[in-house]
């Protein structure tokens, strides 16, 4: 088989870089491991930047989000025994985000480019990527139990951490960048309504919490677990108890529980692979780098690189321009490294990593120093609405 461009992986990067080349005349094949059920039900991320809702805008796929997403101009940190509100707007010149789950985006996105025709192979695992750095790129994959090659221009590796594109860069060719957490994130999804208008940060001396949402029946919260927690140590009332602890009491009161949708554990970790290219193969998304949720910057990581390497890509195909591909990698770090280190921070300031009094009195110092000061809280203002994509054309 053979295409313009091999997209490996039908998560967010590569069904949005997907369907901006789709708009621009260019032609790809997406090549997924999974069936389409196991991707459209993945529970993930739920908060999108302003760059990556106008990405969806651009891409045609958000008429079910403006109607449906909710516009959040703030949100609120609660340590020490208080809760104070960033107010995104009055520091950013009126910036906000939007709170829409990453599987209604995916269903978007993959209902449109079903709609266009395009190909989107399910139960189709890549295997290897091979001549990227030659010619003509081959994407080695298995389909119906059978070895097949998808030949193409340029491949796309947007299959996640565990994917088969970053281990197919030359030996030698990368550098890692890695921190692993000490504690995970064990969430719970329920059809109750969200404890507060906003979402809520909480630092607490028993560990962090998230109070956070999918729209105004249906909530997600986190609660901080030890790494070797299981899903199978938690009833539902469990669950809601150890929120109800951290939680300020004015949240406590109001919180409304329910049956579990879905409880799920998820790691932390921060990881980076440079470079981003190789060849005629790029890493975009996951493939490339990890943060810790804190900051909400993995999804809308993914959206950034796909509109650099969208630019890049028709750049190639429309004026047969090769400065913007070579400019990818360096173009995506510079913003990936911010958003490492704004997760890194955020992170930092909210889990209990110890049972040191003084750390967990320092944090409270860090988060009442950041709320109380103008320049504080729009240092977290911006990096959470999302620092801007540069120009790139
Ligand atoms: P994805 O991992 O979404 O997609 C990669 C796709 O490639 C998958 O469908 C996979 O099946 C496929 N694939 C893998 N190997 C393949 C192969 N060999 N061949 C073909 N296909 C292959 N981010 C936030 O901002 N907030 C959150 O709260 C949040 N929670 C998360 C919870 C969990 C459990 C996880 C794992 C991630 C979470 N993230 C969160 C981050 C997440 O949203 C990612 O940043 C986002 O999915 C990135 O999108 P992609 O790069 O498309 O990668
Ligand atoms: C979520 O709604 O899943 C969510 C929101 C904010 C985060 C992480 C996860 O920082």
């Amino acid at each position: 088989m053979r295409t313009q461009v091999g997209i490996i992986g039908s998560g967010p990067a590569g069904l949005l870089l997907s369907q901006l080349l789709h708009l621009n005349g260019i032609e790809s094949v997406i090549l997924e491991r999974q069936t389409r059920e196991h991707v459209e039900g993945r529970i993930r991320a739920g908060v999108l930047e302003q760059g990556m809702v106008n990405l969806l805008r651009e891409a045609q796929v958000s008429d079910r989000m403006d109607r449906e997403g909710l516009v959040h101009d703030g949100i609120s940190i609660a340590f020490g025994g208080r809760r104070e509100r960033i107010d995104f707007y009055g520091h950013t010149g009126g910036k906000s985000v939007m709170i829409y789950g990453q599987t209604e985006v995916t269903t978007d996105l993959i209902n449109a480019r079903l709609a266009a025709g395009g190909i989107l192979k399910y139960e189709a695992p890549a295997l290897a990527v091979e001549d990227f750095l030659t010619g003509r790129p081959r994407i080695i994959y298995e389909e119906d139990g059978q070895k097949k090659e998808l030949v193409c221009d340029l491949v796309a590796g947007c299959d996640g951490y565990h994917g088969a594109a970053r281990p197919s860069a030359p030996a030698g060719a990368t550098q890692v960048f890695e921190k692993v957490y000490p504690f995970g994130w064990l969430g719970i999804l329920s059809d109750t309504p969200p404890v507060d208008e906003e979402l809520i940060y909480v630092n607490h001396e028993r560990g962090f919490a998230l109070c956070s949402m999918r729209s105004h029946t249906r909530s997600r919260y986190y609660v901080q677990c030890e790494l070797d927690d299981s899903v199978d140590n938690w009833t539902d009332d469990a669950f809601w108890d150890e929120l109800r602890r951290r939680l300020p009491p004015d949240a406590a009161e109001k919180l409304i529980t329910g049956p579990r949708l879905e409880m799920s554990i998820a790691p932390l970790r921060s990881f980076v692979v440079e470079p981003m290219r190789f060849g005629n193969l790029f890493l975009a998304g996951d493939a490339a780098h990890i943060v810790p949720p804190t900051g909400a910057k993995g999804l809308n990581l993914a959206a950034s690189d796909v509109f650099y390497l969208s630019r890049a890509i028709i750049a190639y195909y429309h004026e047969k321009r090769t400065d913007l591909l070579d400019r990818y990698s360096e173009a995506c770090l510079r913003r990936v490294w911010k958003a490492i280190r704004f997760s890194w921070w955020f992170t930092s300031m909210l889990h209990k990593f110890n049972d040191d009094p003084f750390d967990y009195r320092l944090q409270v110092a860090e988060l009442d120093y950041l709320t109380g000061s103008a320049a504080g809280r729009t240092t977290i203002a911006e990096n959470y609405v999302g620092l801007p994509f540069e120009t790139f054309e």
